[in-house]
Order: structure tokens, then sequence, then C-alpha cells
């Protein structure tokens, strides 16, 4: 059974963490990192595993379909498990084409190289398996009255971003629905954890608080996520790779709503706490900033359905997998400043002219 994994978005916050997963769990496997190393990705998110025997990577754009096929064919790809995306909410009100580019096109462009690929073997697309990791995003947004997303809620993208992640998950199922390929979808929460680029919330709150910047909430800091442990969402992929059924659609996420404002409290106090500073010292660095053009209010997601069928659930409490990750960040702190030197400092002054 699938044995070339390609991953895609592999040098990336997520896909770092399923390619470490695949790797050190499936020795048989040989795991392709395809990853067109956009300022999101990192090769140093990866050095344990870089010399794996079943491990490669490859520098390749997913809107290049020529280069995809031939990636295809080289390594005999049995299964594939889609993460590159542009993936950041404020660069895609800014920046929205660069969105539609690589989510929707490299999406469909992958999808095509699929097809072509799988459809010229013998036996086409038994035991092949086209994985697309999507957000919750996708559902718009909720009111504070307890309902949550589930897999039947209708979709309503507000942003770029999640407009153009909406369109991929549709091509995505039109390829099973016309061409009978055998897909699946999932749509996951927010994410935290190692290796997140410090343009998302946590990460870049821990690194300001370090240095004693500001941390600009956005608005009033009411709206709420549902955060979910980066390695929680990365054992979820790999059961459903294997054992989710075809053309189905599984929710993940945490069932951990917060308030931003109150998980930013939450950060200060670990971080403070980690550097042996006296409790409250880095709470004048909350500073409200103009709100994220239409900001979703509320995500929350409902798993009950990969609960009940595969048996998933996440691992974590929040509290330690927030102590964990802020740890991380302080432990880690090179990596953080070869990323942060590495051009983002200066897009990140650029965002601050905004506010
Ligand atoms: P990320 O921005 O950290 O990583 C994206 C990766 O994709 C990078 O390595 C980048 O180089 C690569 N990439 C971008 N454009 C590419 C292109 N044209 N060709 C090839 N590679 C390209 O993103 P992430 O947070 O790890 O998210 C991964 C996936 O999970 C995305 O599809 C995202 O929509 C989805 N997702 C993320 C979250 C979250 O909280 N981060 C939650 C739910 C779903
Ligand atoms: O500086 C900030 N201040 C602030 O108040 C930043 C960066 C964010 N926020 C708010 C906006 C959101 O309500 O914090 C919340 C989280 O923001 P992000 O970390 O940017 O995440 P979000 O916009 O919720 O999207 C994330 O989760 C879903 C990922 O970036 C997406 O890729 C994923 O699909």
């Amino acid at each position: 059974m699938k044995k070339n994994i390609l991953i895609t978005g592999g040098a990336g916050f997520i896909g770092s963490h399923v390619v470490r997963l695949l790797v050190s769990k499936y020795p048989n496997y040989q795991v392709i990192n395809l990853d067109k190393l956009t300022y999101a990705g990192n090769l140093a998110n990866l050095k344990d595993v870089e010399n794996a025997s079943n491990y490669k990577f490859v520098k390749v754009d997913i809107c290049d379909f020529d280069e995809l096929l031939n990636v295809f064919k080289q390594y005999e790809i049995d299964g594939v498990i889609h993460l590159a995306a542009e993936s950041h909410v404020d660069r895609s009100i800014k920046d929205p084409f660069t969105f539609a580019r690589t989510n929707v096109l490299g999406t469909l462009s992958l999808l095509q190289a699929a097809k072509v690929y799988w459809e010229s073997l013998p036996e086409k697309y038994a035991e092949k398996r086209f994985y697309h990791i999507s957000t919750d995003e996708v559902y718009g947004t909720l009111d504070f009255d307890g309902t949550l997303f589930t897999e039947q809620t209708k979709y309503d993208p507000h942003s770029p971003y999640s407009a153009s992640k909406a369109s991929s998950d549709h091509f995505v199922r039109a390829y099973h629905d016309t061409y009978g390929m055998p897909t699946i979808v999932t749509n996951c929460s927010n994410n935290y954890g190692p290796y997140q680029f410090p343009e998302k919330l946590i990460p870049l709150f821990i690194n300001n608080i370090r240095y004693g910047k500001s941390l600009p909430v956005y608005g009033k800091g009411e709206n709420v996520r549902d955060w979910l442990f980066v390695e929680d969402h990365a054992r979820a992929i790999d059961l459903i790779f294997h054992q989710g059924k075809v053309a189905e659609t599984y929710n993940i996420g945490g069932f951990n709503e917060w308030k931003n404002i109150d998980l930013i409290k939450i950060i200060i106090k670990t971080v403070d706490k980690l550097l042996g500073h006296p409790e409250g010292c880095s709470d004048h660095l909350i500073t409200y900033v103009t709100d994220r053009a239409g900001h979703d209010l509320r995500y929350a997601i409902d798993s009950t359905k990969l609960k009940n069928e595969l048996g998933w659930e996440p691992s974590l409490q929040f509290e330690e997998g927030i102590e964990k990750t802020v740890r991380w960040y302080l432990d880690n702190q090179d990596w953080m400043d070869n990323v942060v030197n590495g051009g983002y400092e200066k897009y990140y002054e650029e965002m601050c002219k905004n506010w």
C-alpha cells in the first residue's frame, strides 16, 4: 500500500511536523517533501530528518505543472498530502492574487498532475490517495451562541485567504466527483506549537514579549479561536491519510476555544514565568490596534465525527501545550532570530504602519 508519499509544503509549520512523523514512523515509505521555499518555508525546521534514507526534498512550485508531473513520474507517487499554501490572513488582505495563484491554481495543478500520472498507470486510481489539508475558516464565522462548525456547515469564507482555501477544497471534491480520484479533505482549527512562522499570533507575541516589544491586539481582543497543538494535527493527518474514507470530509479541532485577549494574558504569564520575570511585568506591552479587515468573530470546530469514526482525540491539555510551546521558542532563540533576520523584520515594520 501507499509507499511513495508526496508531502507538499513540508518545509512550513504544519508540514514539517507531518514530514517528521511519517519519516520516523514509516521507514519503508519514501517521503518526498515538495516545497517552493517561500518566506514561510524553512529547511531548518527539518534538520533532524534531513539525512534520513527515506526522506527527499525537492524545490518545486506547485503552480509548475510540468515539474510536478516529473516528480510524480520520477518518484512513482502513490499518495499526496497537500499542505503547501499561502497561509496568513493579513498577507491575503494585502496581496490576494498570490493567494489565488498558489492556493487555487497551485492546488489545481497538483490535482491535474496526479490525475495525468495515475490515469497513465495500469491500476489507475487503485490504492491511490489525494489528501488536501484545509481550514475551518472556509465556514465563515460564528456568534457567541455555542454553535460549532460541523462537516455539514455551509461554506461562507470572508477573507481572501479563506476564499482561496474554499475554492481549492471545491476543486479537490470536483476531481473526485468528475474523475473518480480518491480524495479526502480535512478542515482544521488554529494550530500552535514549535516552528510556526512569527507572523502568527502565538510565536509573534512570545518573541515580542521576550524583546519588550508591544503586542498588537486587533480590535478589542474579543475574537475567539479554537486552538490545537500541531503534533495532534499531524497525528490526525497520519490517521486520516491511512484510515479515512475516500470522498469524506473530517473536521479537526481541539474543543479548545479562547478569546484572543485571554490567550494573550496566558502567553504573557507563561513567558514571564519561564524567563524568571516578576508576574505582570509585561502586561503593559498589550496595545489595542485597528481591527483586521473582515475579522471573523469566532471559530469553533466540532470534531465528533473524527473521534467516533477513527478514534482521534487531542492528547494535550492547552495549559500544557502552551507551556511546551513557549519553552520551545525560548530554548530555540537561534531559530527565531534566523527567521526574523531573514527579511521578516522589514515586512513587520511595514505592517505596523497600518495600525
Ligand atoms: P506555512 O505558511 O507555515 O507553510 C506553507 C508552506 O508551503 C511553506 O513551506 C511554503 O514554502 C510552501 N509553499 C507556499 N507556496 C508554495 C508554492 N507555490 N509551491 C510550493 N510550496 C509552497 O503554513 P502552515 O501554517 O503550515 O499551513 C499548512 C497548511 O495547513 C495550509 O494549507 C493551511 O491553509 C492549512 N491550515 C493551517 C492552519 C494553521 O493554524 N496554521 C490551520 C488549518 C489549516
Ligand atoms: O498581531 C496579531 N494580533 C491579533 O490580535 C495577530 C497576528 C493576530 N491577531 C488575532 C487575529 C486572530 O483573531 O489573533 C487571532 C489569530 O491570528 P493568526 O495567528 O493570524 O491566525 P488566524 O487568522 O486565526 O488564522 C490561522 O488559523 C487558521 C492560520 O494563520 C490559518 O492558516 C489557519 O487556516
